[in-house]
């Protein structure tokens, strides 16, 4: 048999042998982004190449108008190379061709610029956002719950730390129920790729059902859907006039990341030469007087061993994530951003970041998650008024304080400090913060006990700290299953205060999505919420007013919401007995008023100079 050149090498490739003398295409795994846009106001791209060895090949850009190849360069991996393009604001939408040859091997790869379509809204004060876990909502696919071709091959709804299966059809199928609960914004725990392993945590194995453990930046979880599932939950929520919010996590990435099983460089990893977590202590990096060391362990140390820390303040990987935020807000076209463990962050990266993306969409919002114990320390991860050397740029922050506020003004004994006092002294320091009502306020979440378990199933309480979240300043955010008396604490794990959605799965015994299905407690909660937050939608004072809030007294609160053309008045008794208020001290901003509306329940208050209210209830009256 005569050997052709052609089956001797594939001859050598089927016995191992690398054949070095004939030039190989050069193989390229990923292009990240994976595609740009024209009509950025940022012209610089950064492109990501990955493939085995690709930093030997030579690169060059097939001409295209507009588009400038600025620099090519090369890091401590050869498996990677970063292209630098310059895209004009007359470039046009196409396919730019990238050239990279080897000897006399080439390969071409089609590169597509896309026109821009995106058009974040943001949130403000007028929206009410639904935080929902996908995996534990409802499942509206069940041919995507699990994959052989992934780490986590399980799927199994009995297991409290398995997936459970929920997706983003599930969710779509219930906007309406949405929107009848009066939401107007649904932010999902991240729905970014977690191919991750199981993890051993205490003793149980554990999936990423939450989602915390990216592994690709570029791909939405395909048991939630894959990038064009979400697509069109995003386009579906639109349709219904429900915004959408992302989860952004920058601070660290699951194990098996594909960079990070070949990272570009050592140092897109805050390397330790022993395992060092971070300490948690935010307060070392707000501290004037703190350590350089106490601070470089709060922001370097790893969130847990599970989960790599990055090292932001590496250029390509800063690029990196940046550029993926700004790609998934257009790709995607969602609204706003909620980031994960903000505080944790190479905060100099986290400002770039920011900026960067409200450079390109004016109208979007971004809030963090500084869970922290002062208002002091959470006005320092937003744009604030202290003279503090660093100043954060982000808009908005997750109010870990109002709701510390919140829950003591339900749960403690009124005194000198404590009860409605505590709400009243949180809030009364919002002189800290550039724009206080660019806060999102809520009373529980995916990491805290549940809020009707914490004020004690007491559904007075329940009902005055939902009136205080739907019209105190700021955007309210609500827990899902809150509305339905889902309860729980976070003992022995969070997969306790993670539940199913009862009726969002196959065989679920009861449908609480309906009110058929939802016992009568169940839809006297469900009402109460829908009411406020509908009648919310509609209130110029509550979307859009000032605050005016008075020193509390003998355990009663009250506070005002207002505009030139409306003025709410909240008045909350915090005692185990009712109360008469005399009203006088409030004229300033009832000035003579003689009657109210009581929003709830639509009776007239003819005579307001004087109110009887019962005990353990807030009223919203609309100030005639
Ligand atoms: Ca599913
Ligand atoms: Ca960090």
């Amino acid at each position: 048999m005569k050997l052709t050149k052609q089956l001797l090498i594939l001859i050598l490739v089927q016995f191992g042998i690398v054949c070095t003398v004939y030039s190989q295409k050069p193989q390229i795994t990923r292009i990240d982004p994976t595609n740009w846009y024209v009509g950025m106001k940022n012209p610089n791209l950064q492109v990501l190449v990955y493939g085995i060895k690709i930093a030997k090949s030579n690169f060059t850009l097939k001409p295209y108008s507009g588009v400038k190849l600025k620099k090519i360069q090369k890091v401590e991996n050869p498996n990677y190379l970063f292209i630098d393009l310059e895209i004009s604001k007359s470039a046009k939408a196409g396919s730019l061709e990238f050239v990279f040859a080897e000897g006399n091997s080439k390969n071409t790869i089609k590169y597509e610029l896309k026109n821009r379509s995106a058009k974040p809204q943001g949130v403000d004060q007028s929206d009410f956002i639904y935080l929902l876990m996908p995996d534990r909502f409802a499942n509206g696919d069940e041919s995507n719950d699990k994959f052989d071709d992934l780490n986590d091959k399980q799927a199994d709804k009995n297991n409290p730390f398995l997936r459970h299966g929920g997706d983003l059809k599930g969710i779509t199928d219930r906007l309406d129920y949405l929107k009848e609960l009066g939401v107007t914004a649904v932010w999902m725990t991240p729905v970014i790729e977690n191919n991750t392993e199981l993890t051993d945590e205490g003793g149980t194995w554990r999936s990423s059902y939450h989602g915390y453990h990216f592994t690709d930046f570029y791909q939405i979880d395909k048991r939630f859907g894959g990038n064009e599932g979400y697509k069109k939950f995003v386009n579906d929520a639109h349709a219904k006039g429900i915004k959408v919010v992302q989860d952004a996590v920058y601070n660290h990435i699951g194990l098996t990341t594909w960079f990070y099983k070949d990272l570009p460089s050592k140092d897109w990893i805050n390397q330790w030469d022993t395992y060092t977590n971070t300490s948690y202590k935010e307060q070392s990096i707000v501290d004037p007087n703190g350590s350089a060391y106490d601070r470089k362990i709060c922001s370097d140390g790893w969130f847990t061993k599970f989960l790599p820390d990055l090292n932001q303040r590496n250029p390509f990987l800063a690029n990196y994530l940046i550029q993926n935020a700004v790609w998934i807000t257009e790709n995607f076209g969602i609204d706003a951003w909620r980031i994960d463990t903000y505080m944790y962050n190479d905060l100099a990266f986290m400002n770039r970041c920011n900026k960067a993306l409200m450079d390109e969409f004016p109208k979007i919002h971004l809030f963090g998650e500084s869970w922290v114990r002062s208002v002091f320390n959470q006005a320092y991860f937003t744009k604030n008024n202290i003279n503090f050397p660093f100043k954060c740029n982000l808009p908005g922050t997750l109010d870990f304080m109002v709701q510390t506020g919140i829950l003591d003004g339900l749960n403690q004994n009124y005194d000198w400090d404590g009860g409605v006092q505590k709400l009243y002294q949180i809030l009364a320091q919002d002189g800290a913060y550039q724009d206080a009502s660019k806060n999102v306020t809520f009373l529980d979440n995916h990491d805290t006990d549940r809020y009707f378990s914490v004020v004690g199933e007491d559904f007075d309480k329940y009902k005055m700290g939902i009136t205080w979240l739907l019209t105190l300043r700021g955007i309210p955010h609500f827990y899902y299953g809150t509305e339905i008396l889902m309860k729980n604490f976070k003992n022995p794990s969070d997969a306790e205060v993670r539940k199913d959605f009862p009726g969002g799965f196959k065989g679920d015994s009861e449908n609480k999505f309906t009110k058929q299905g939802r016992n009568a407690k169940e839809n006297e909660a469900f009402d109460f919420v829908s009411k406020l937050a509908n009648y919310r939608k509609n209130s110029e004072a509550l979307t859009k007013g000032k605050f005016l809030q008075f020193v509390p007294f003998e355990g009663i609160y009250v506070y005002f919401r207002y505009t030139n053309n409306q003025r709410v008045m909240i008045i909350s008794n915090t005692n185990k007995e009712e109360k008469i208020v005399e009203t006088a001290r409030f004229n300033e901003i009832l000035k003579g008023s003689k009657s109210a509306q009581n929003v709830l329940n639509g009776t007239n208050l003819n005579d307001i100079s004087k109110i009887t209210i019962p005990a353990k209830t807030s009223w919203v009256l609309e100030v005639k």
